[in-house]
């Protein structure tokens, strides 16, 4: 086996030592940072994606391998700097204002940092304006709202009005998930898009960064 699909392997099993030795490994074999991302963590982390989707595995082999997949991009880093590889892109990622479950927003913020996509996690009970706040400092293109209360689900609309208000509408897309909400809630309230889990929201997020 090559040490890229090792690297792969050892993410989809969770195993956070295997994933930096082997890592170090490639790196003094001479592949590039890039490929060892791109074919190694990624690759790991879209198959384990691939599986929570077909209920093959469940949310902790997801934050172990999520986990084991930090720990090889930790080890890339200043690799990845000298190499100018640059992030997909930029989400801004929350729970909506009063709701404290973050346990979901948690898990689509590792499938979208393992597919490449930079985010800038606001947390939980996040109001409109401080939404609107971090879009324009961070410049970020995505807005990835989670949501687990059928009493707070109603302020996706405030930050899609926000997100209008400010100007900045047109330069996001904002992407919405978690039990309570749906495609047509997503619509009502003038988001782009909605996806039922982390591996799927991944897939969305991503889809918005193909031309069309
Ligand atoms: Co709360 N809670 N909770 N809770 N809690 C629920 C959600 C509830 C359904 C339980 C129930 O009554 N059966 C219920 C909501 C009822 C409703 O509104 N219809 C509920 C309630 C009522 C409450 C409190 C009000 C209870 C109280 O105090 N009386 C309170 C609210 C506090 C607040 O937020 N203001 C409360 C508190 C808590 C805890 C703090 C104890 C804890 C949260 C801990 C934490 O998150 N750090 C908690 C928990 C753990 C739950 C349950 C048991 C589990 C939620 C969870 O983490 N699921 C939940 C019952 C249940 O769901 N069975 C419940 C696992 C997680 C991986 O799934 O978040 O759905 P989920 O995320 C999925 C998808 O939804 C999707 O991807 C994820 C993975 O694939 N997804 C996205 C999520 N966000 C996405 C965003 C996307 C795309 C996909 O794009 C951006």
């Amino acid at each position: 086996m090559s040490v890229i699909n090792e690297i792969s392997a050892l993410v989809q099993k969770g195993d956070r030592r295997g994933v930096k030795t082997a890592v170090e490994t490639a790196l003094s074999e001479g592949f590039t940072a890039k490929v060892i991302l791109d074919d190694g963590l990624i690759g790991g982390m879209m198959v384990i994606g691939e599986k929570f989707k077909r209920d093959e595995v469940y949310v902790p082999e997801v934050l172990i391998a999520a986990r084991a997949m930090n720990m090889g991009v930790s080890v890339l880093k200043p690799y990845l700097t000298q190499e100018g590889v640059e992030p997909v892109g930029k989400a801004v990622i929350c729970t909506v204002q009063g709701d404290l479950h973050d346990i979901g927003k948690n898990l689509v913020k590792m499938m979208l940092e393992g597919v490449g996509i930079e985010c800038i996690d606001l947390g939980t009970d996040i109001s409109a304006e401080q939404v609107v706040e971090a879009v324009k400092e961070s410049g970020a293109e995505i807005v990835a709202l989670s949501s687990l209360l059928t009493t707070t689900m109603e302020y996706h609309k405030d930050i899609v009005d926000a997100l209008k208000e400010a100007g900045l509408r047109d330069s996001v897309k904002v992407m919405i998930g978690g039990a309570p909400v749906n495609a047509e809630f997503a619509k009502q309230v003038g988001a782009d898009g909605y996806a039922p889990d982390a591996a799927t929201a991944a897939d969305l997020a991503l889809s918005f960064f193909k031309k069309d």
